[in-house]
């Protein structure tokens, strides 16, 4: 039998079955942000970044894959730029996949031991998450920044570790650049 994919992947939107959308918005992030009261001064309600995934089987399924694809919006909070709230998967030894569509951000990764090193995203870079390390993307441009990920099935997300400890590094913006400030390491 020869049938139509079930799904579109349309430069950086997925639609289709299986798809779902997430936004995640200003009050999503309370205390992630080192400029807490720059944060808490907009529109609880305003969204940041969204996301669409195609999730075929029950997260948490052993052997499967998801594939999603992220677009975060412009701009800073505080000196701060605008960045997913970042997470360990709940399955520490689980990788991903990260790779640039369009615009210019910056992965942040981190390892247990609190090391923290960044990677410029820009349109067809590819970036390997390894096991047990947080990942956070900032958008260091002015336009949206759009990025793919693939990650397994049961890897799940661990938010509690980056809301209790924070990420040990910053992108700020100084002098009109990205700079990446040590913090808590
Ligand atoms: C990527 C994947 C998803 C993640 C999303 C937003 O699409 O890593 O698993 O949910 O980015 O990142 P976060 O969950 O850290 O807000
Ligand atoms: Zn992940």
């Amino acid at each position: 039998m020869i049938g139509a994919a079930a799904v579109a992947f349309l430069k950086d939107t997925l639609k289709g079955e299986a798809v779902i959308h997430k936004a995640t918005r200003v009050k999503d992030l309370k205390g992630l942000y080192r400029d807490e009261e720059a944060r808490a001064a907009l529109d609880p309600d305003t969204v940041l970044y969204d996301v669409d995934a195609h999730l075929p089987v029950a997260e948490g399924t052993e052997g499967g894959l998801f594939f999603g694809i992220t677009r975060i919006h412009p701009g800073k909070i505080g000196a701060e730029y605008i960045f997913t709230k970042g997470h360990f998967h709940a399955k520490s030894d689980r990788g991903e996949y990260y790779w640039g569509i369009e615009g210019e951000g910056m992965l942040l990764l981190m390892g247990r031991d609190r090391a923290c090193r960044a990677e410029v995203m820009k349109p067809g870079s590819l970036h390997y998450i390894p096991a047990h390390t947080a990942h956070r993307v900032a958008n260091t441009g002015s336009t949206v920044l759009s990025f793919g990920a693939a990650w397994p099935s049961d890897a799940g997300h661990d938010y509690e570790e980056i809301f209790k400890n924070g990420f040990s590094g910053r992108l700020v913006e100084e002098a009109g650049k990205p700079q990446l400030i040590p913090e808590n390491q």
